[in-house]
């Protein structure tokens, strides 16, 4: 039986991220320097795949220090941690690593730069998401408010309108967070923050790479994890820029096909935690069925790199 045409639009740049990879390698080479166990407190990056392969060299997952022993390592996820939990290892002596995306921690800097000049701070993000919970608490209580939406600025009640700032989650849609910057400003035309927003250059990237993608391919495959902000992101951003079918899928075995049924392109991305070992799953998935012409769509390149903390780097 001859397999119908399709045309595989492969997004670049898609998958691993500079904070990702250095995060993963972190708890590999912490493995390798003191031995398993090596606890890690959350999700080092959020995909199941990731995990469940450090899982197999010798980390252990919990989502909350306590659950740590002292006598043990502990890394903290790229996704950043409040200011609680390293000075928790260090009153239980404890050896710990930080995994937090540097372009996290830029952020936390800031609003800490923020803070000591008495302003207080407006955060753009996503209640309850690790990234939110790390950033919020790297200033006391209060002193951070959160906004989600374009209509949550209107809600807003800061102590003192004329001094405030505004920071952002790293992951958020461009185009939204655009709307809520701007609402910000007319509200508040006193209000400080970065050029644009924080959101870093790798959510940026991928972002664009799907809308060039949206408006030719019949549907969208994002590889992901549902608790991945970046990845879901992608997923609305392809559905926004005019495809009508984007979803989310952990691995080959989720897809839909029947869903899929009659299409003659489908565009392919991952989010900054998904192994490009999955993408490639992924594309065998549609070979099987399909006769596939893949046609690379690269709207950016990047060359990020990031060191790993130097106690691991010394080892090295
Ligand atoms: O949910 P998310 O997009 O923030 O995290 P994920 O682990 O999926 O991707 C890496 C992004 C990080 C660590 C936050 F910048
Ligand atoms: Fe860092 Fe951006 Fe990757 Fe998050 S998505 S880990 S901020 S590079």
């Amino acid at each position: 039986m001859t397999k119908p045409p399709l045309t595989l639009y492969l997004a670049a740049p898609r998958g691993f991220c500079a904070g990702v990879d250095r995060a993963i390698k972190i708890v590999e080479m912490a493995i390798e320097k003191w031995g398993a166990p090596v606890y890690v407190r959350h999700e080092i990056v959020h995909n199941k795949f990731v995990v469940d392969d450090l899982r197999a060299k010798g980390a252990i997952f919990v989502e909350e220090l306590e659950d740590c022993p002292d006598d043990r390592p502990v890394i903290f996820s790229a996704h950043g941690v409040p200011k609680s939990v390293p000075a928790a290892a260090e009153a239980r002596q404890m050896v710990y690593v930080d995994a937090t995306c540097p372009l996290v921690s830029k952020v936390h800097i800031e609003a800490e730069r923020h803070h000591a000049n008495g302003l207080q701070m407006v955060m753009i993000g996503h209640a309850g998401h690790p990234e939110t919970i790390g950033t919020m608490g790297q200033l006391p209580e209060g002193e951070v408010l959160l906004v989600e939406t374009e209509a949550d600025v209107a809600g807003l009640a800061p102590r003192d309108p004329e001094r405030l700032a505004f920071i952002t989650q790293t992951t958020l849609s461009v185009d939204d967070t655009a709307g809520i910057v701007a609402a910000l400003q007319a509200r508040f035309p006193a209000i400080v923050g970065p050029h644009k927003e924080d959101i870093c250059y790798a959510t940026t990237n991928r972002q664009a790479a799907v809308k060039a993608i949206a408006p030719k391919a019949d549907a969208i495959l994002v590889v992901g994890a549902p608790n991945s902000s970046n990845s879901r992101r992608l997923v609305e951003v392809g559905a926004k820029a005019g495809c009508s079918y984007s979803q989310l899928v952990q691995r080959a075995e989720n897809i839909d096909w029947r869903a899929l049924e009659g299409i003659g392109s489908v565009g392919v991305t991952a989010g900054a935690s998904a192994p490009e070992i999955l993408v490639e799953e992924v594309i065998d998935a549609f070979r099987a069925r399909y006769d596939v012409t893949v046609e690379q769509v690269e709207t950016a390149v990047e060359n990020v790199e990031f060191k790993v903390p130097r106690v691991l780097r010394q080892m090295a």
